[in-house]
């Protein structure tokens, strides 16, 4: 049978001519060749897996992450969303591998559970770079570098302001943890449990609502039926406050007088709520991690050094602070 030679060889043609271009355009001698490389020239191919889409927070963090790493910044970004569930982060870092990213990137929804496909992407020449959430593992050589903030200073301001405006009136607080096992709900705990030592402020309730309005609303409503006394919410973060309110206001009671509430990230709709008195005091978690990202990866991509540790600024608002800061507040 006669073989199809001409189609074929008008097709490797093709194939040949496209590879040539892509080197040609890669410019800098850049072969393509080299384990993880994208194979177009200095674009760098960046995998990044984001724990989900759970909060105010989570959507201001994407957006900086997808505003930063353009092609005209010179990145080429595979984007996965995890749903919040581990095993969908580590199918993605693994697609990442497979696919021979320059760099892969991601927030990891809890703490431990990495270190296997973390050794994988070492094993394949890739470096990993930590955002947002950090990983607890012995060897801290499975990432280049963690970008992020404090998170138990950042419990511990909430819990040094409730302390100081607080303590000495015999109150009972109720608190709504982040995530279970990610370092955020771990970290801010610890933190705010330090600073309100030695105070009378009681700890009647704590339990997770996964950082979610709905998870703070439901919580709440579990709260107020099982406790006749509730002064106070420490919520980890504002989207777990603004449930609480909803389930405040449905129980007939004030938020921010009757109960008061203290969160942390400073997210829009946290601050409004803050500026309309519903919220008492918030920590600010800054998102905008998308600039340091892409710095360290060029970094790292150039084999220049990085920092192990990043930590971002965050400030902290008042009442009447957040209704100064909300008209120019970008997130
Ligand atoms: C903190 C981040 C947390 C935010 C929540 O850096 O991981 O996850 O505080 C978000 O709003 O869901
Ligand atoms: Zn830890």
């Amino acid at each position: 049978m006669k073989r199809k030679t001409f189609l074929r060889s008008a097709a490797a043609a093709a194939s040949i001519a496209a590879v040539a271009a892509l080197t040609a355009c890669g410019g800098g001698g850049d072969t393509g060749a080299a384990a993880g490389d994208g194979g177009g020239g200095d674009t760098i191919s960046i995998g990044f897996s984001q724990v989900g889409a759970e909060s105010g927070w989570r959507a201001a963090n994407t957006k900086s992450i997808q505003d930063t790493l353009t092609a005209e910044n010179g990145f080429e970004l595979s984007f996965s969303d995890a749903q919040q569930k581990q095993e969908n982060q580590i199918q993605a870092i693994r697609s990442y591998i497979a696919q021979g990213m320059d760099v892969i990137a991601f927030s990891p929804v809890v703490e431990t559970g990495w270190d296997a496909v973390l050794q994988e992407a070492k094993n394949a020449g890739i470096p990993v770079i930590l955002t947002d959430r950090a990983v607890d593992t012995e060897d801290d050589s499975l990432y280049e570098s963690f970008i992020g903030s404090d998170f138990v200073l950042e419990g511990e301001r909430a819990g040094q302001w409730v302390a100081e405006n607080f303590d000495g009136q015999g109150l009972k607080m109720v608190e709504l943890q982040g995530t279970t096992g990610s370092a955020p709900a771990i970290d801010r705990k610890e933190g705010f449990a330090k600073a309100v030592e030695g105070t009378d402020i009681e700890l009647i309730d704590s339990q997770t609502g996964d950082f979610t309005r709905a998870g703070g609303k439901q919580v709440m409503e579990g709260f107020l039926n099982s406790h006749d006394q509730i002064d106070l919410v420490f919520a980890h973060n504002d989207d777990m406050g603004l449930g609480a309110i909803e389930a405040i206001e449905a129980a007939g009671l004030t938020p921010g007088e009757d109960i008061k509430i203290v969160t942390i990230d400073a997210v829009k709709d946290g601050m409004q709520a803050l500026a309309d008195g519903k919220i008492n005091y918030i920590v600010e978690c800054n998102p905008m991690l998308g600039e340091d990202l892409a710095e360290v990866a060029k970094k790292v991509v150039a084999g220049e050094e990085v920092e192990k540790r990043i930590v971002v600024e965050d400030a902290e608002f008042t009442q009447e602070q957040a209704a100064e800061a909300l008209p120019t507040r970008e997130y």
